[in-house]
Protein backbone atom coordinates (compact mmCIF):
# COMPACT_ATOMS: atom_id res chain seq x y z
CA UNK A 1 0.00 0.00 0.00
CA UNK A 2 1.31 3.52 -0.86
CA UNK A 3 1.24 6.58 1.69
CA UNK A 4 -1.76 8.82 1.34
CA UNK A 5 0.59 11.44 0.99
CA UNK A 6 3.72 11.87 -1.27
CA UNK A 7 6.71 10.44 0.96
CA UNK A 8 8.21 13.78 0.41
CA UNK A 9 6.33 14.36 3.91
CA UNK A 10 4.41 17.33 3.36
CA UNK A 11 1.41 17.55 5.04
CA UNK A 12 -0.18 20.15 3.06
CA UNK A 13 0.04 22.97 5.42
CA UNK A 14 3.45 24.76 3.71
CA UNK A 15 1.81 24.48 0.57
CA UNK A 16 2.14 26.97 -2.05
CA UNK A 17 -0.76 29.16 -2.90
CA UNK A 18 -1.63 28.44 -6.26
CA UNK A 19 -0.60 31.23 -8.66
CA UNK A 20 -2.49 32.43 -11.79
CA UNK A 21 -3.52 29.75 -14.05
CA UNK A 22 -0.22 28.95 -16.43
CA UNK A 23 -0.08 27.16 -19.33
CA UNK A 24 2.57 24.30 -17.75
CA UNK A 25 4.40 23.56 -20.98
CA UNK A 26 4.19 27.47 -21.70
CA UNK A 27 7.65 28.09 -20.38
CA UNK A 28 10.46 26.87 -18.44
CA UNK A 29 9.88 28.47 -15.11
CA UNK A 30 6.05 27.26 -15.30
CA UNK A 31 7.68 23.02 -15.55
CA UNK A 32 9.42 24.11 -12.68
CA UNK A 33 6.74 25.31 -11.12
CA UNK A 34 4.33 22.24 -11.90
CA UNK A 35 7.35 19.79 -11.08
CA UNK A 36 7.00 20.92 -7.67
CA UNK A 37 3.26 20.72 -7.14
CA UNK A 38 3.41 18.03 -8.72
CA UNK A 39 5.06 16.36 -5.61
CA UNK A 40 2.71 18.04 -2.88
CA UNK A 41 0.02 15.27 -3.62
CA UNK A 42 -0.80 11.73 -4.11
CA UNK A 43 -1.00 11.03 -7.47
CA UNK A 44 -5.02 9.97 -8.41
CA UNK A 45 -4.10 6.52 -9.91
CA UNK A 46 -2.67 5.74 -6.25
CA UNK A 47 -5.74 6.99 -4.46
CA UNK A 48 -7.77 5.40 -6.43
CA UNK A 49 -5.18 1.99 -6.19
CA UNK A 50 -6.01 2.41 -2.35
CA UNK A 51 -9.82 2.93 -2.44
CA UNK A 52 -10.31 -0.39 -4.54
CA UNK A 53 -9.55 -2.74 -1.58
CA UNK A 54 -11.30 -0.63 0.98
CA UNK A 55 -15.02 -1.77 0.69
CA UNK A 56 -15.44 -5.07 -1.55
CA UNK A 57 -12.71 -7.85 -0.43
CA UNK A 58 -12.90 -10.87 -1.65
CA UNK A 59 -16.36 -12.60 -1.91
CA UNK A 60 -17.01 -15.66 -2.60
CA UNK A 61 -20.53 -16.77 -1.27
CA UNK A 62 -20.99 -20.78 -0.77
CA UNK A 63 -23.14 -22.78 -3.64
CA UNK A 64 -26.61 -23.71 -3.34
CA UNK A 65 -26.75 -26.87 -1.05
CA UNK A 66 -26.47 -30.22 -2.72
CA UNK A 67 -27.87 -30.25 -5.85
CA UNK A 68 -27.61 -32.59 -8.39
CA UNK A 69 -24.53 -31.79 -11.07
CA UNK A 70 -27.50 -32.38 -13.90
CA UNK A 71 -29.35 -29.73 -12.65
CA UNK A 72 -26.45 -27.12 -12.48
CA UNK A 73 -25.91 -24.29 -14.89
CA UNK A 74 -22.22 -22.36 -14.93
CA UNK A 75 -21.77 -18.93 -16.30
CA UNK A 76 -18.75 -17.60 -16.29
CA UNK A 77 -18.43 -13.59 -16.97
CA UNK A 78 -15.17 -11.92 -18.53
CA UNK A 79 -14.74 -8.70 -20.34
CA UNK A 80 -12.48 -5.69 -20.00
CA UNK A 81 -12.15 -3.13 -17.02
CA UNK A 82 -15.47 -1.32 -16.45
CA UNK A 83 -17.35 -2.83 -19.06
CA UNK A 84 -20.16 -4.09 -16.71
CA UNK A 85 -19.72 -7.28 -15.50
CA UNK A 86 -20.36 -6.34 -11.89
CA UNK A 87 -23.31 -4.46 -12.57
CA UNK A 88 -24.88 -7.06 -14.49
CA UNK A 89 -23.68 -9.95 -11.41
CA UNK A 90 -25.48 -7.32 -9.27
CA UNK A 91 -28.70 -6.97 -11.23
CA UNK A 92 -28.94 -10.58 -11.40
CA UNK A 93 -29.13 -10.48 -7.45
CA UNK A 94 -31.94 -7.68 -7.77
CA UNK A 95 -33.97 -9.25 -10.14
CA UNK A 96 -33.42 -13.09 -9.84
CA UNK A 97 -32.22 -13.08 -6.41
CA UNK A 98 -34.35 -11.01 -3.69
CA UNK A 99 -32.51 -7.91 -3.40
CA UNK A 100 -29.55 -6.58 -1.30
CA UNK A 101 -28.93 -7.17 2.48
CA UNK A 102 -28.55 -4.66 5.01
CA UNK A 103 -24.80 -4.77 4.99
CA UNK A 104 -24.72 -4.26 1.26
CA UNK A 105 -26.62 -1.34 1.41
CA UNK A 106 -24.06 0.18 4.32
CA UNK A 107 -21.29 -0.94 1.66
CA UNK A 108 -22.90 1.03 -0.98
CA UNK A 109 -23.12 4.02 1.02
CA UNK A 110 -18.90 3.63 1.77
CA UNK A 111 -18.44 2.76 -1.72
CA UNK A 112 -20.45 5.71 -3.31
CA UNK A 113 -18.58 8.33 -0.45
CA UNK A 114 -14.99 7.18 -1.22
CA UNK A 115 -15.97 7.05 -4.98
CA UNK A 116 -17.40 10.18 -5.14
CA UNK A 117 -14.10 11.47 -2.89
CA UNK A 118 -12.03 10.09 -5.52
CA UNK A 119 -13.79 11.09 -8.55
CA UNK A 120 -13.70 14.58 -6.88
CA UNK A 121 -9.80 14.10 -6.05
CA UNK A 122 -8.87 13.42 -9.66
CA UNK A 123 -10.35 16.34 -10.61
CA UNK A 124 -8.80 18.74 -8.66
CA UNK A 125 -5.75 17.40 -8.95
CA UNK A 126 -6.08 17.60 -12.70
CA UNK A 127 -7.36 21.05 -12.21
CA UNK A 128 -4.35 22.09 -9.95
CA UNK A 129 -1.59 20.58 -11.31
CA UNK A 130 -2.67 19.67 -14.62
CA UNK A 131 -1.89 21.51 -18.12
CA UNK A 132 -5.28 22.43 -18.41
CA UNK A 133 -6.36 26.08 -17.76
CA UNK A 134 -8.99 26.54 -15.56
CA UNK A 135 -10.10 30.39 -14.04
CA UNK A 136 -8.44 31.44 -10.63
CA UNK A 137 -11.06 30.79 -8.66
CA UNK A 138 -11.46 27.07 -9.90
CA UNK A 139 -8.16 26.53 -9.70
CA UNK A 140 -7.63 27.50 -5.59
CA UNK A 141 -10.98 26.03 -4.72
CA UNK A 142 -9.65 22.72 -5.89
CA UNK A 143 -6.31 23.73 -4.17
CA UNK A 144 -8.06 23.90 -0.71
CA UNK A 145 -10.40 20.41 -1.90
CA UNK A 146 -6.74 18.75 -1.81
CA UNK A 147 -5.70 20.67 1.07
CA UNK A 148 -8.21 19.48 3.03
CA UNK A 149 -8.43 15.83 2.14
CA UNK A 150 -4.61 15.58 2.96
CA UNK A 151 -4.87 17.31 6.22
CA UNK A 152 -7.91 15.14 7.43
CA UNK A 153 -6.52 11.92 6.15
CA UNK A 154 -3.27 12.39 7.52
CA UNK A 155 -1.08 10.72 5.30
CA UNK A 156 -2.98 7.95 5.52
CA UNK A 157 -4.81 6.31 2.42
CA UNK A 158 -7.22 4.00 4.27
CA UNK A 159 -8.51 7.22 5.95
CA UNK A 160 -9.98 8.74 3.08
CA UNK A 161 -13.20 8.03 4.28
CA UNK A 162 -12.90 10.28 7.21
CA UNK A 163 -12.76 13.35 5.27
CA UNK A 164 -16.23 12.85 3.93
CA UNK A 165 -17.74 14.69 7.07
CA UNK A 166 -15.11 17.64 6.49
CA UNK A 167 -16.16 17.80 2.51
CA UNK A 168 -19.53 17.58 3.10
CA UNK A 169 -19.45 20.26 5.16
CA UNK A 170 -18.62 22.31 2.39
CA UNK A 171 -20.33 20.44 -0.33
CA UNK A 172 -21.94 23.14 -1.92
CA UNK A 173 -18.28 25.20 -2.36
CA UNK A 174 -16.66 22.18 -3.90
CA UNK A 175 -19.56 22.47 -7.04
CA UNK A 176 -17.19 25.49 -7.98
CA UNK A 177 -14.96 23.38 -9.64
CA UNK A 178 -16.80 19.39 -9.51
CA UNK A 179 -19.49 20.30 -12.09
CA UNK A 180 -19.85 17.75 -15.23
CA UNK A 181 -18.99 20.61 -17.82
CA UNK A 182 -15.41 20.97 -16.31
CA UNK A 183 -14.84 17.36 -16.36
CA UNK A 184 -15.74 16.74 -20.20
CA UNK A 185 -13.20 19.35 -20.84
CA UNK A 186 -10.16 17.83 -18.66
CA UNK A 187 -11.32 14.58 -20.52
CA UNK A 188 -11.39 16.37 -23.93
CA UNK A 189 -7.95 18.28 -23.41
CA UNK A 190 -6.18 14.96 -21.66
CA UNK A 191 -7.29 11.80 -23.15
CA UNK A 192 -5.35 9.68 -20.47
CA UNK A 193 -7.14 11.25 -17.74
CA UNK A 194 -10.10 8.92 -18.18
CA UNK A 195 -7.84 5.88 -17.53
CA UNK A 196 -8.91 6.70 -14.26
CA UNK A 197 -11.77 6.04 -14.13
CA UNK A 198 -13.39 2.78 -15.57
CA UNK A 199 -16.84 3.26 -14.28
CA UNK A 200 -19.46 6.20 -15.41
CA UNK A 201 -18.88 9.52 -13.66
CA UNK A 202 -22.18 11.00 -14.64
CA UNK A 203 -24.43 10.09 -11.21
CA UNK A 204 -21.49 11.41 -9.61
CA UNK A 205 -22.71 14.57 -10.63
CA UNK A 206 -26.23 14.05 -11.09
CA UNK A 207 -26.51 12.96 -7.34
CA UNK A 208 -24.07 15.02 -5.91
CA UNK A 209 -26.65 16.69 -3.81
CA UNK A 210 -28.46 13.61 -2.55
CA UNK A 211 -25.39 11.88 -1.66
CA UNK A 212 -23.60 14.43 -0.30
CA UNK A 213 -25.05 14.05 3.59
CA UNK A 214 -23.84 11.84 6.34
CA UNK A 215 -27.01 9.99 6.76
CA UNK A 216 -27.72 9.66 2.91
CA UNK A 217 -29.21 5.95 2.80
CA UNK A 218 -28.39 4.61 -0.82
CA UNK A 219 -30.75 2.84 -2.75
CA UNK A 220 -31.40 0.26 -5.22
CA UNK A 221 -29.90 2.51 -7.96
CA UNK A 222 -26.97 3.57 -6.01
CA UNK A 223 -25.70 -0.07 -5.47
CA UNK A 224 -25.77 -0.79 -9.16
CA UNK A 225 -24.28 2.65 -10.41
CA UNK A 226 -21.60 3.22 -7.97
CA UNK A 227 -18.93 0.48 -8.54
CA UNK A 228 -15.31 -0.42 -7.59
CA UNK A 229 -13.11 -1.95 -9.90
CA UNK A 230 -13.61 -6.06 -8.52
CA UNK A 231 -10.40 -7.76 -7.41
CA UNK A 232 -10.07 -11.30 -7.12
CA UNK A 233 -12.88 -13.84 -8.23
CA UNK A 234 -16.53 -13.52 -7.09
CA UNK A 235 -19.03 -16.07 -7.19
CA UNK A 236 -23.01 -16.70 -6.03
CA UNK A 237 -25.39 -18.98 -6.71
CA UNK A 238 -29.27 -18.92 -7.28
CA UNK A 239 -32.08 -20.94 -7.66
CA UNK A 240 -33.88 -20.28 -10.97
CA UNK A 241 -37.27 -21.62 -11.93
CA UNK A 242 -38.65 -21.78 -15.74
CA UNK A 243 -41.65 -22.37 -17.32
CA UNK A 244 -40.64 -25.55 -18.21
CA UNK A 245 -38.66 -27.02 -16.03
CA UNK A 246 -39.35 -26.92 -12.32
CA UNK A 247 -36.13 -26.00 -10.05
CA UNK A 248 -33.21 -25.42 -11.20
CA UNK A 249 -30.05 -24.19 -9.57
CA UNK A 250 -27.56 -22.25 -11.10
CA UNK A 251 -24.86 -21.10 -10.47
CA UNK A 252 -24.37 -17.74 -12.21
CA UNK A 253 -21.04 -18.30 -10.94
CA UNK A 254 -17.76 -15.97 -11.99
CA UNK A 255 -17.35 -12.53 -11.87
CA UNK A 256 -13.81 -11.19 -12.25
CA UNK A 257 -12.26 -7.95 -12.78
CA UNK A 258 -10.83 -7.24 -16.16
CA UNK A 259 -8.34 -5.03 -15.45
CA UNK A 260 -5.25 -6.45 -17.01
CA UNK A 261 -3.40 -7.82 -13.98
CA UNK A 262 -6.82 -9.45 -13.05
CA UNK A 263 -7.16 -11.72 -16.02
CA UNK A 264 -3.98 -13.86 -14.85
CA UNK A 265 -7.40 -15.06 -12.98
CA UNK A 266 -9.64 -16.10 -15.78
CA UNK A 267 -8.20 -19.21 -15.75
CA UNK A 268 -9.01 -20.53 -12.54
CA UNK A 269 -12.85 -19.52 -13.35
CA UNK A 270 -12.74 -22.67 -15.70
CA UNK A 271 -11.58 -25.64 -13.29
CA UNK A 272 -15.45 -26.84 -13.01
CA UNK A 273 -17.32 -27.41 -16.29
CA UNK A 274 -18.75 -24.39 -17.45
CA UNK A 275 -21.88 -24.36 -19.59
CA UNK A 276 -21.59 -20.39 -21.15
CA UNK A 277 -19.57 -17.91 -21.39
CA UNK A 278 -20.04 -14.31 -21.46
CA UNK A 279 -17.99 -11.68 -22.95
CA UNK A 280 -18.70 -8.32 -22.25
CA UNK A 281 -17.49 -5.61 -23.73
CA UNK A 282 -18.72 -1.42 -23.52
CA UNK A 283 -19.86 0.36 -26.69
CA UNK A 284 -18.25 3.40 -25.22
CA UNK A 285 -14.83 1.95 -24.60
CA UNK A 286 -13.54 3.56 -27.68
CA UNK A 287 -13.46 6.83 -25.95
CA UNK A 288 -11.32 5.76 -22.86
CA UNK A 289 -7.83 4.58 -22.00
CA UNK A 290 -6.86 1.54 -20.03
CA UNK A 291 -6.85 1.61 -16.38
CA UNK A 292 -3.10 0.01 -16.11
CA UNK A 293 -1.87 1.81 -20.09
CA UNK A 294 -2.97 4.89 -20.32
CA UNK A 295 -1.99 4.80 -24.22
CA UNK A 296 -3.84 1.82 -24.90
CA UNK A 297 -7.23 2.34 -25.89
CA UNK A 298 -9.71 0.27 -24.49
CA UNK A 299 -11.73 -1.03 -27.20
CA UNK A 300 -8.73 -1.79 -29.13
CA UNK A 301 -7.57 -3.91 -25.43
CA UNK A 302 -11.22 -5.36 -25.10
CA UNK A 303 -10.89 -6.51 -29.15
CA UNK A 304 -7.29 -8.03 -28.26
CA UNK A 305 -9.25 -9.93 -25.24
CA UNK A 306 -12.49 -11.30 -26.95
CA UNK A 307 -9.70 -12.56 -29.71
CA UNK A 308 -7.49 -14.57 -27.40
CA UNK A 309 -10.81 -16.04 -25.74
CA UNK A 310 -13.00 -16.77 -28.25
CA UNK A 311 -10.50 -19.51 -29.59
CA UNK A 312 -8.56 -20.36 -26.52
CA UNK A 313 -8.03 -23.81 -25.40
CA UNK A 314 -9.72 -22.99 -21.90
CA UNK A 315 -13.37 -22.18 -23.71
CA UNK A 316 -13.41 -24.06 -26.91
CA UNK A 317 -15.33 -26.69 -25.51
CA UNK A 318 -18.13 -24.38 -24.74
CA UNK A 319 -21.05 -24.44 -26.70
CA UNK A 320 -22.82 -21.60 -25.25
CA UNK A 321 -20.18 -17.89 -25.77
CA UNK A 322 -22.27 -14.90 -25.88
CA UNK A 323 -20.74 -11.34 -26.46
CA UNK A 324 -22.83 -8.45 -24.25
CA UNK A 325 -22.10 -4.95 -25.42
CA UNK A 326 -23.15 -2.72 -22.82
CA UNK A 327 -23.19 1.12 -22.19
CA UNK A 328 -25.63 1.44 -25.42
CA UNK A 329 -27.37 4.14 -23.45
CA UNK A 330 -24.35 6.03 -22.89
CA UNK A 331 -23.08 5.89 -26.64
CA UNK A 332 -26.19 7.21 -28.06
CA UNK A 333 -25.87 10.58 -25.21
CA UNK A 334 -22.18 10.59 -25.94
CA UNK A 335 -20.92 14.05 -27.25
CA UNK A 336 -18.35 12.51 -30.04
CA UNK A 337 -15.20 14.56 -30.40
CA UNK A 338 -12.82 15.43 -33.93
CA UNK A 339 -9.99 12.51 -31.77
CA UNK A 340 -12.90 10.08 -31.30
CA UNK A 341 -14.81 10.40 -34.98
CA UNK A 342 -10.75 10.14 -36.52
CA UNK A 343 -10.14 6.87 -34.03
CA UNK A 344 -13.37 5.37 -35.42
CA UNK A 345 -12.43 6.09 -38.97
CA UNK A 346 -8.77 4.38 -38.69
CA UNK A 347 -10.59 1.38 -37.24
CA UNK A 348 -13.18 2.01 -40.24
CA UNK A 349 -15.80 2.22 -38.12
CA UNK A 350 -18.98 4.12 -39.74
CA UNK A 351 -19.64 6.77 -37.38
CA UNK A 352 -23.26 8.71 -38.51
CA UNK A 353 -24.72 7.97 -35.58
CA UNK A 354 -25.16 5.76 -32.65
CA UNK A 355 -26.65 2.83 -34.67
CA UNK A 356 -24.08 2.91 -37.31
CA UNK A 357 -21.22 2.86 -34.77
CA UNK A 358 -23.19 0.24 -32.91
CA UNK A 359 -23.48 -1.79 -35.82
CA UNK A 360 -19.40 -1.32 -36.85
CA UNK A 361 -18.31 -1.83 -33.23
CA UNK A 362 -20.70 -5.06 -33.48
CA UNK A 363 -18.97 -6.21 -36.91
CA UNK A 364 -15.28 -5.68 -35.22
CA UNK A 365 -15.89 -8.56 -32.49
CA UNK A 366 -17.86 -10.91 -34.61
CA UNK A 367 -14.96 -10.72 -37.88
CA UNK A 368 -12.65 -12.39 -34.88
CA UNK A 369 -15.05 -15.06 -34.31
CA UNK A 370 -13.59 -16.94 -36.64
CA UNK A 371 -14.85 -20.84 -36.37
CA UNK A 372 -18.33 -18.96 -35.64
CA UNK A 373 -18.83 -19.48 -32.16
CA UNK A 374 -20.63 -16.62 -30.87
CA UNK A 375 -24.14 -18.06 -29.74
CA UNK A 376 -25.98 -14.45 -29.60
CA UNK A 377 -24.73 -10.72 -29.35
CA UNK A 378 -26.88 -8.39 -27.56
CA UNK A 379 -26.51 -4.61 -27.13
CA UNK A 380 -27.74 -3.69 -23.61
CA UNK A 381 -28.44 -1.42 -21.00
CA UNK A 382 -27.00 -2.62 -17.93
CA UNK A 383 -28.31 -0.22 -15.55
CA UNK A 384 -31.56 -0.61 -16.73
CA UNK A 385 -33.11 -3.22 -14.24
CA UNK A 386 -35.95 -4.05 -16.55
CA UNK A 387 -34.26 -4.72 -19.23
CA UNK A 388 -31.93 -6.73 -17.59
CA UNK A 389 -34.71 -8.72 -15.84
CA UNK A 390 -35.95 -9.50 -19.09
CA UNK A 391 -32.25 -9.93 -20.77
CA UNK A 392 -31.25 -12.49 -17.67
CA UNK A 393 -35.17 -14.71 -18.39
CA UNK A 394 -34.73 -14.80 -21.84
CA UNK A 395 -30.92 -15.91 -21.57
CA UNK A 396 -31.49 -18.39 -18.92
CA UNK A 397 -33.92 -19.83 -20.36
CA UNK A 398 -32.38 -20.26 -23.84
CA UNK A 399 -29.27 -21.71 -22.53
CA UNK A 400 -31.20 -24.02 -20.76
CA UNK A 401 -33.48 -24.79 -23.59
CA UNK A 402 -30.19 -25.33 -25.33
CA UNK A 403 -28.54 -28.56 -22.91
N1 LIG B 1 -24.54 4.02 -18.58
C1 LIG B 1 -24.15 2.77 -18.38
N2 LIG B 1 -23.27 2.52 -17.40
C2 LIG B 1 -22.89 1.24 -17.23
C3 LIG B 1 -23.37 0.17 -18.02
N3 LIG B 1 -22.79 -0.97 -17.58
C4 LIG B 1 -21.99 -0.63 -16.56
N4 LIG B 1 -22.04 0.70 -16.35
C5 LIG B 1 -21.27 1.50 -15.40
O1 LIG B 1 -19.91 1.29 -15.76
C6 LIG B 1 -19.12 1.24 -14.60
C7 LIG B 1 -18.28 -0.02 -14.57
O2 LIG B 1 -19.14 -1.15 -14.47
P1 LIG B 1 -18.67 -2.46 -13.68
O3 LIG B 1 -19.86 -3.36 -13.68
O4 LIG B 1 -18.06 -2.12 -12.38
O5 LIG B 1 -17.53 -3.00 -14.66
P2 LIG B 1 -16.68 -4.34 -14.51
O6 LIG B 1 -16.72 -4.99 -15.83
O7 LIG B 1 -17.15 -5.14 -13.36
O8 LIG B 1 -15.24 -3.74 -14.25
P3 LIG B 1 -13.96 -4.48 -13.53
O9 LIG B 1 -14.39 -4.96 -12.20
O10 LIG B 1 -12.91 -3.43 -13.43
O11 LIG B 1 -13.54 -5.57 -14.46
C8 LIG B 1 -20.07 1.39 -13.41
O12 LIG B 1 -20.05 2.75 -13.03
C9 LIG B 1 -21.42 1.03 -13.97
O13 LIG B 1 -22.46 1.73 -13.33
C10 LIG B 1 -24.30 0.49 -19.06
O14 LIG B 1 -24.76 -0.37 -19.82
N5 LIG B 1 -24.65 1.80 -19.19
MG1 LIG C 1 -16.24 -5.68 -11.63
Amino acid sequence: MVGFLHSSGNNGDDLQEPKSPTRTNSNASNNAQTQRKKSTFLSPTQVATSLADMSEGKRRSSLVPETPESNKLRIVLIGGGGSGKTTLFKQRKLVLGGGFSEREYEQARLIVHTELLHVMYSLAYELYNGDFVSNENVKQIAHDFLKIVSEKCNHNEHALINCIEHIIEKSQLWKTFFTKEIFKQVMEFNPKFSSLFNFSVDPYFSEYDRVMHMDFKPLEKDHIVFQKKTTGIVESSFEYMNSFIVHLSITFRFDSGGQRNERKKWPNMFSQPVDSVWFVGSLSDFTKMCYENNTLNRFEDSLAVFSDWIDSNTTKNIRDFRLILTHADELEEMHISPETISFLKSNLIPHGNAKEIIDGITAKYQLLDKNNRLTQVSVINCTDTEQIRDYLTTTLNSIIDGR
